[in-house]
């Protein structure tokens, strides 16, 4: 199929949005001069920086669906899916969005939004069906039209490595507890940044070390499910980020001086309970302590003391030479915000408190995201204070919502668009007061199989009738495009 598509198809592809919309997409080219004005809306909008990277995301596994085309190798979550109980529903993501076959309408979408980049991921047993050995041509193929119809969209590609499918292969040698499957990552990443080189710019290696093996290895609430404690889980974990540092190596070596290479990690976002310097300087100890076994680690080279003193016996075993490999250097920082914990000082060992949530505080439709603007606030610029990072990207931000088509076939996710308003407004505040964000990307483009949610958890600003494969753009996808559009909140 040719990616590039005609006016026509592409106003075609259009039509559910600017219907939905009902905002005709001429007026875009006026909103930027509107939102300088002030002309748009009631409050005065506040900008940021120029050149700002305004992105959506999704990941390979959660939108491709056809996981059995060309030569696709098996997942360890095509297994876990398929195993009875696991998934909410029983749901699997054999089809997912179709975005496999779909993407060139998915690139309309973002087109219509007026993105500029977009943060997708490469599915490991695609490219590698079985984790190592012979590469499989069609899925490098796959991977290198959709690269190329971005490109012609216009649309910067955001590539991540690793978004959790490890080939079932791989699993059954032990997965990330195995440190032969660090050096089968770094391989594969390698290899696939080789092939990309020139086409992609922007590299991450892994998403969110934390979660997958939080979830994954430590309970049994993601693939694997293996329900690990003590040494292992700490074994599995620093394997995770042995890989990591070999990919930032190994990509490196592959690809051109001009690539850009990081990773996206789902961070333990410390706030403090307000805005006073006992309670800052708490919440940037915490930063630090609370993200050790990820962020900490990587931009460091090392485990803080106290980490661990606390694993005791149940430390991970490292050389100084692993410890080196995993602060290897990168460019950017991605972070996964979606909610964060609140600190206050405190007179003990680690100089500060957790506070934990009180029932009645107010929480958007998962359970683990607690509505926290300031996360987003205090998450980048506390990092990049403690760590010293340069760049930092918020590679995800959003929220699920129950909104579902009204009467008229829209979807109006006010709850969305209120989270999304204030999020911004907390980013832009965060970046006026020197926190060094480069670009945002909206998580997600589209409802998705939301790992073992299923279906029940809608993250998309496009609504998707999983049936029909329909996609509705929502109310919050007229919010963001305006946002976009006028570089400002
Ligand atoms: C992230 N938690 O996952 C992932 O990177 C995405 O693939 C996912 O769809 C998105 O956030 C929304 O969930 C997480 O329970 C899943 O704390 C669960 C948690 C955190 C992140």
């Amino acid at each position: 199929m040719n990616p590039i598509l005609t006016r026509r198809q592409f106003t075609k592809a259009l039509g559910g949005l600017v219907a939905a919309c009902a905002v005709p997409l001429a007026a875009k080219a006026s909103a930027a001069t509107a939102a300088a004005s002030g002309a748009q809306g009631s409050a005065a909008k506040r900008a940021f920086p120029k050149g700002f990277v305004w992105g959506t995301a999704t990941a390979a596994y959660q939108v491709e669906g056809a996981v059995k085309a060309d030569g696709r190798g098996e997942s360890i979550w095509d297994v876990y899916a398929h195993t009875p109980g696991r998934i909410v529903h029983g749901d699997t993501a054999d089809v997912a969005d179709d975005s496999y076959h779909r993407y060139p309408e998915d690139i309309a979408l973002m087109r219509g939004l007026g993105v500029g980049a977009y943060r997708f991921s490469v599915a490991w047993p695609r490219i590698f069906p079985e984790g190592t050995g012979k590469p499989n041509a069609k899925g490098v193929d796959y991977c290198k039209r959709l690269v190329d119809a971005l490109h012609a969209a216009g649309i910067e590609p955001y590539c991540t490595l690793y978004h959790w499918d490890l080939p079932e292969a791989l699993q059954r040698k032990g997965g990330w507890q195995n440190r032969d499957t660090a050096k089968a990552f770094a391989d594969y990443a390698g290899y696939m940044a080789g092939q990309l080189d020139g086409r992609v710019r922007h590299f991450m290696t892994m998403n969110e070390i934390s979660t997958f093996i939080g979830n994954g290895y430590g309970s049994t609430s993601m693939a694997p499910g293996l329900g690990l404690k003590g040494q292992a889980l700490e074994q599995a974990r620093h394997y995770a980020l042995l890989g990591h540092g070999l990919a930032v190596q190994a990509i490196r070596a592959a690809t051109n001086a001009k690539t850009r290479v990081g990773s996206a990690e789902g961070i333990n976002a410390a706030m403090p309970a307000f805005d006073a310097p006992e309670h800052v300087a708490a919440a940037r100890k915490a930063a630090v302590e609370e993200n050790a076994g990820y962020l900490t680690a990587m931009h460091t080279g090392r485990y803080t003391d106290q980490y661990l003193k606390t694993l005791g016996a149940d430390a991970p075993k490292f050389t100084a030479d692993e410890m080196r490999i995993i602060g290897s250097k990168t460019d950017f920082q991605g972070l996964n915000i979606y909610t964060g914990d609140y600190y206050i000082a405190a007179d003990n060992e680690r100089g500060y408190e957790a506070v934990p949530f009180p029932s009645s505080y107010p929480n958007m439709q998962s359970s683990w995201i607690q509505f926290a603007p300031g996360a987003i606030y205090w998450g980048p610029k506390l990092m990049a204070e403690a760590l010293g990072i340069g760049d930092i990207y918020i590679t995800e931000n959003g929220t699920s919502s129950t909104a579902a088509p009204d009467s008229q076939g829209r979807v109006l996710d006010t709850d969305r668009v209120m989270f999304l308003q204030q999020y911004l407004a907390e980013l832009q505040r965060g970046i006026a007061d020197g926190a060094p964000v480069r670009g945002y990307f909206l998580w997600s483009l589209l409802d998705n199989f939301e790992w073992s949610r299923g279906f029940s958890e809608r993250f998309g600003i496009t609504y998707v009738d999983f049936a029909t494969q329909k996609r509705t753009p929502k109310l919050s996808s007229r919010f963001y495009r305006g946002v976009i559009a006028g570089n400002a909140i």
